[in-house]
């Protein structure tokens, strides 16, 4: 059984999603990431920065959604969710896999930032760069591998998704149907239920309130 620590409304989203597709059993530990002191002691030995999603499983402790991605799809072969490391499209589900926390996050953060850096000397590009390489990546699909749906998918997909939802997703047809196609996935709407579920109990008052 593996055990997910998990806030709502967070980046642990993907990690739920990832467990959903790859049908395991899970159980979710709740981190009031609010209130630090009150967290599960195991939280920081899983994960260096404290931070979530991170898991166990077994004598695996580890943090960060791509890393917890490769190991779930690597170690759980049957659930179909990475190419073997003798596939040709190994290398392109590897790159796109990085791309997630390599590119597309810190250019979500310069978006937001508003920081005008040299696009050479930037290992992301800048924002309109990455945007442009995960269309072309995207051209063909459905998949960021094509026909194949992988954990690079839960990456990327959840990345655009948030960028959406965070109301900087540009204009874009590719990016769009794609981020619709994601979220037709049940596994993607299980997770998300469920973090909606958690939100909502954390929203509402609490009797004390009253
Ligand atoms: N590099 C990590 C970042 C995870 C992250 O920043 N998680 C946030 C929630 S979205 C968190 O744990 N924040 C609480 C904290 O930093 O104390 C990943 O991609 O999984």
């Amino acid at each position: 059984m593996i055990t997910l620590f998990w806030y709502p409304r967070t980046r642990a989203a993907r990690a739920l999603w990832l467990l959903e597709e790859a049908g395991l059993d899970y159980t979710r530990v709740f981190v009031d990431i609010r209130n630090p002191s009150a967290t599960d002691p195991r939280l920081k030995m899983a994960s260096p920065m404290g931070k979530i999603p991170a898991i166990i499983d077994g004598d695996v402790m580890m943090a960060d959604g791509a890393a917890i991605a490769l190991y779930i799809a690597d170690r759980y072969p049957d659930s179909g969710l990475a190419p073997p490391v003798d596939h040709p499209l190994r290398g392109r589900y590897l790159y796109w896999m990085t791309f997630a926390p390599g590119c597309i996050e810190p250019a979500m953060a310069q978006k937001f930032g508003g920081w005008e850096t040299n696009p050479q000397a930037i290992g992301w590009g800048n924002f309109d760069i990455m945007i442009k390489t995960a269309e072309a990546g995207l051209a063909a699909g459905p998949w960021i591998l094509g026909e194949q749906f992988s954990a690079a998918d839960v990456m990327v997909g959840s990345s655009f998704n948030f960028i959406r939802t965070f109301g900087i997703m540009p204009d874009s047809d590719i990016l769009n149907a794609y981020v619709d196609r994601c979220l037709e996935r049940p596994a993607y709407q299980r997770a998300l239920d469920i973090d909606a579920v958690a939100a909502a109990e954390l929203e509402a008052p609490s009797s004390s309130d009253e």
